[in-house]
């Protein structure tokens, strides 16, 4: 067994978090939900805020860094390894898992029975906004949780030529040094904190929905042993993926995956409601362009609904604690792009597969409620989420096979993330590996057990309120290591930029055209131009 690869300070630190916020649980999960409700509510009112305008903040960066300057730079030399298409399809399903098959068809569901801005509940006021808050808590501005720190990140490796992709590294900037020490240290933690409580949320999330279709098909009862069955699966399943390395099986799997979830959409958009798809989207898209702001800002200091801190900074935290675990991955995948492309990219290509799930999913979802096909509403509070989500599955035409299907979508996007989560966090918690080395094998299959475990915990704790907590909880330290991350990349870039934009230059006279990638450089085409460059735009 290779031990002298771990890192074991970042180890038993990490360990005696998890051990934090899990064991109170274990020990009495009454007792234990509380103690973490407790936290929760520290934080929600003292940093609740602070999480809406770090949102929104970062929103705003990206959207000055894309079309400011600094967005020509290009992050290192040559084209993109990928296509434009694969490049997105790559980063959408490393940050989404099955999370989207979850909320994607019932979220809505949660806004329509209690609505924010104090709404009559289900009203028609409250029906306008329900589809249109959850394009919100999976658009633009989500989306610019998730893009930021794959700036930071890549700018170090493919301009500051480190060599490494860790978060600690990318801070560099303004700590200097002290990324290699202790500083780096606890922000590699942070990071590793953040992954732990985002991935458990989805792995709490997802197992209930498995459960419900195997409930569903077999008629197994719904218990915590069925619940443990299939995370015990699901581990089995990773432990194989991790510790034969299939990188290869994984990655088509992946794919096969996402042509997957786009022909089930497509067969709804066709088959489904349509016109009220459509429809509705159209309302969603106008109304939340109307109120982004306030619903950005939403906190609801006098009436206190609780609805702000419920979804909204929910959401923010999830996002928040798969960011640089997605950040990083990006970063790796995107060397030869623009600042420009890698945001809009993200921004843009994110948000609608995002809304696609969102706007045909939940649209449908609500259609069978509101034309009274299926209550929708009724079975959410009688039997709870899962179980109104294969409803409104089961409602479209040929929906046992549309049920089958959507749960193995869910399922694979949830072990394909889940995977590559344990792969990252044995790597962050590994020290001395040559470049190229990979860490110890059972260490893989050890983080992707470490990983299930906690869910296991989460869900015999108090279902999704534990969840909302630990989501929140665990993004909090990563806000601030987000804005050393800006901090530490404004640094770097005012500093190299004119240099960098004279290389730039200088290869772009060479190679006699502009950039290639998107936001590339518009520039006059050279008087003779015999070939044409390959653009990365072909497939
Ligand atoms: N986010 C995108 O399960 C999942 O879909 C993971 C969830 C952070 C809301 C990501």
């Amino acid at each position: 067994m290779r031990v002298n690869t771990i890192d074991k300070q970042i180890l038993s630190i990490a360990l005696a978090l998890v051990a934090l916020l899990t064991v109170p649980i274990l020990i009495s999960p009454e007792k234990g939900t509380a103690v973490l409700k407790a936290v929760l509510d520290t934080i929600t009112s003292n940093f609740g805020p602070l999480y809406l305008w770090a949102c929104l903040g970062i929103f705003g960066f990206l959207l000055w860094l894309a079309f400011g300057k600094y967005g020509k730079v290009k992050l290192g030399n040559g084209d993109p390894e990928f296509s434009t298409f694969s490049w997105l399809a790559l980063i959408f399903t490393a940050g989404i898992g099955s999370g989207i098959m979850y909320w994607g068809i019932i979220e809505w569901a949660y806004y329509y029975s209690s609505p924010p801005f104090g709404l009559e509940p289900s009203s028609v006021d409250a029906a306008s906004f329900a589809p249109t808050y959850g394009m919100f808590h999976w658009g633009f501005s989500a989306w610019a949780i998730y893009c930021v720190p794959s700036i930071p990140i890549a700018y170090a490796v493919y301009i500051r030529k480190s060599s490494s992709y860790r978060l600690s590294n990318a801070c560099r900037g303004i700590i200097g040094d002290h990324a290699d020490g202790l500083v780096g240290k606890i922000i590699d933690v942070c990071f590793m904190f953040g992954l732990i409580g985002g991935i458990g949320t989805s792995l709490a999330l997802g197992t209930p929905l498995l459960a419900e279709g195997i409930h569903h098909f077999t008629g197994i009862e719904k218990t915590l042993t069925l619940n443990l069955g299939i995370v015990v699966a699901l581990m089995v399943f990773f432990s194989i993926c991790l510790y034969f390395g299939l990188k290869k099986g994984l990655k088509l799997l992946s794919d096969w995956n996402l042509y997957l979830y786009v022909a089930i959409a497509v067969f709804i958009f066709i088959f489904g409601p349509t016109a009220f798809i459509i429809a509705s989207f159209t309302d969603s898209v106008g109304v939340l362009f109307q109120n982004f702001f306030r619903m950005s800002l939403y906190t609801d200091p006098v009436g206190k609904s609780g609805f702000s801190e419920a979804w909204t900074l929910f959401y923010w935290g999830w996002w928040f604690s798969y960011a640089p675990f997605t950040g990083m991955f990006a970063a790796r995948i995107s060397k030869g792009r623009t600042i420009k492309g890698l945001i809009l990219g993200q921004l843009l290509g994110g948000t609608l597969g995002c809304w696609l799930a969102f706007s045909i999913f939940g649209n449908t979802s609500m259609f069978f409620e509101m034309s009274g096909i299926v209550p929708i509403v009724d079975i959410l509070q009688s039997e709870g989420a899962p179980a109104a989500i294969l409803a409104s599955l089961n409602a479209l035409p040929l929906g046992g096979i549309v049920v089958v299907l959507y749960l193995l979508v869910a399922a694979i996007f949830l072990a394909t993330t889940v995977n590559s989560a344990a792969y990252t966090l044995s790597d962050v918690a590994s020290k001395n590996l040559k470049p190229g080395e990979e860490p110890a094998r059972w260490y893989r299959v050890f983080w992707g057990i470490l990983l299930t475990s906690i869910s296991i915990v989460l869900m015999y704790g108090d279902g999704l309120e534990a969840l909302q907590t630990l989501s929140i909880i665990t993004a909090l330290p990563l806000v601030f290591v987000m804005f050393l991350m800006i901090g530490s990349f404004l640094k770097w870039i005012r500093a190299d930029y004119d240099i960098i934009m004279q290389e730039q230059e200088k290869a772009e006279r060479a190679a006699g055209y502009s950039m290639p990638g998107p936001g590339r450089i518009k520039k006059k085409r050279p008087e003779k131009a015999p070939v044409v460059p390959k653009t990365g735009f072909e497939n």
